[in-house]
């Protein structure tokens, strides 16, 4: 999406689970053996989210100042503690224990969008998470919550965040950003599944 929003062409290589776990994992190509990776001159990234706040950097889509940029580093790591959680649960094996899970996982994501409205009420100029334009703080919230609540739907509010005017007036504000718009519309054509 960083990239999408920052009209750099990309291309987004995903694997074969078997190939990964039969071939791949063991190559090296990822340096601790997980995905994703980013490759830049020769050298690799891993870590989504510090993937994330360095392509954002690089692209002009970090807020400005260090305090600002930490900030944003925050909520991204905010949003990476849910995705494990997330995660997690989703490789339960247990019937029971999967939906007990579930359910708790469920409560941490809404105690969370309350975390962000206030967040947003507090710190917000011009409606965006950080700063005064959008950056990756923006783009990593709306993504897992665009995710987790609307498997990537470009229309509409999720209804779950009825009680929160706040996120809800921001998440239409960054779902209606032309080139997120456009991204959701035609998200990158290799996309299988969501997870969550
Ligand atoms: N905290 C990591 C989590 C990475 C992660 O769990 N990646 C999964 C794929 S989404 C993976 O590599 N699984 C395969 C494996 O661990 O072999 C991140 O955000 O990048």
């Amino acid at each position: 999406m960083v990239f999408a929003v920052a009209g750099v062409e990309f291309e987004n290589v995903r694997v074969n689970p078997e190939e990964w776990f039969t071939k791949l994992k063991q190559s090296g190509l990822s340096p601790s053996g997980q995905l994703p990776v980013l490759e830049v001159d020769g050298e690799v990234l891993t870590q989504s989210k510090a993937i994330l706040s360095y392509v954002a950097k690089e692209l002009g889509l970090a807020p400005e100042g260090n305090f600002k940029q930490a900030q944003a580093d925050m909520l991204a790591a905010v949003i990476a503690e849910l995705e494990t959680k997330l995660s997690a649960v989703m490789t339960e094996t247990d019937a029971e224990k999967k939906e007990k899970g579930l359910a708790s996982a469920n409560e941490e994501v809404l105690n969370k969008c309350g975390y962000f409205e206030k967040f947003l009420l507090a710190d917000n100029e011009k409606g965006f998470f950080v700063g005064d334009k959008l950056t990756y703080a923006d783009l990593v919230v709306f993504a897992f919550l665009n995710s987790y609540f609307l498997k990537g739907k470009a229309e509409g509010i999720p209804e779950q965040l009825k009680d929160f005017p706040t996120l809800s007036a921001w998440y239409d504000m960054v779902r209606t950003q032309p080139k997120i718009l456009k991204w959701l519309k035609n998200p990158p054509g290799d996309i299988v599944e969501y997870i969550y």
